[in-house]
């Protein structure tokens, strides 16, 4: 393996609270008052759009596609506020201890987010100098389970897709993985489920990086 394509969200750092709130406050603005913490698990590794399409399964107004951006505009205003106040306690356990460790050896690091926000949230949590390349929501149009994101990344850090590992949190992702020829490790609260070729609680706990990498 010559690179390390990251999930941001879930896999090193944790943003969901961030994201359930200013989506529950966008829900309580349109009137919408059974939005839940289940909803938001299934808006998570999904683009912006389709999350919003999961708030408004709950409502029974109608929104044109221009006012559906506006809103999703809204909520990442509410969003963006938010990371104002980001910091390295948002980072997941592992997650800058095996950056370090994948540069020592010689691995390239790269993030494969969904995420429009993943350049604001590398630096703020102090991750960006760890990592080599970032290819988030702003380059690609197709969501994950599309290989899209992966493929930019690895294109980027200059591999190709087999020489890269992806590590996941959501099945989506490492369905992702999967259709762009690249391995994956699961992390996460539901690692064991997630179909990845490789697992673990999160990448504090991986074990197996000489069987993974080499
Ligand atoms: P934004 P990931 C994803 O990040 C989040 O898990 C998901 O909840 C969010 O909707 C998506 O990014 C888009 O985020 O609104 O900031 O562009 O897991 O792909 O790193
Ligand atoms: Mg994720």
């Amino acid at each position: 393996m010559k690179g390390v394509i990251f999930d941001l969200d879930g896999v090193l750092v944790s943003t969901d609270e961030l994201h359930f709130q200013a989506w529950k406050r966008l829900a309580d603005e349109l009137g919408i008052t059974t939005f839940t913490r289940a909803d938001n698990v299934r808006q998570r590794g999904v683009s912006r759009m389709a999350s919003l399409e999961i708030v408004l399964e709950k409502s029974n107004q109608q929104f044109s596609e221009e006012e559906k951006v506006k809103l999703a505009d809204r909520k990442n205003g509410y969003y963006v506020d938010m990371l104002n106040d980001l910091d390295e306690t948002a980072l997941l356990p592992g997650a800058t201890e095996t950056l370090e460790m994948l540069h020592k050896e010689g691995i390239l690091t790269a993030v494969g987010s969904a995420s429009k926000n993943a350049p604001l949230i590398l630096e703020k949590t102090g991750l960006l100098p760890l990592i080599d390349k970032i290819s988030c929501g702003l380059d690609v149009t197709k969501s994950k389970p599309d290989p899209e994101v992966f493929l930019v990344a690895a294109k980027k850090l200059e591999l190709s897709p087999e020489d890269c590992l992806v590590v996941e949190d959501a099945a989506a992702g490492v369905e992702a993985a999967k259709n762009g020829g690249m391995k994956s490790l699961g992390v996460g609260p539901h690692h064991a489920e997630l179909g990845a070729d490789y697992d673990s609680e999160n990448l504090a706990t991986v074990n197996q990086w000489r069987e993974i990498l080499w």
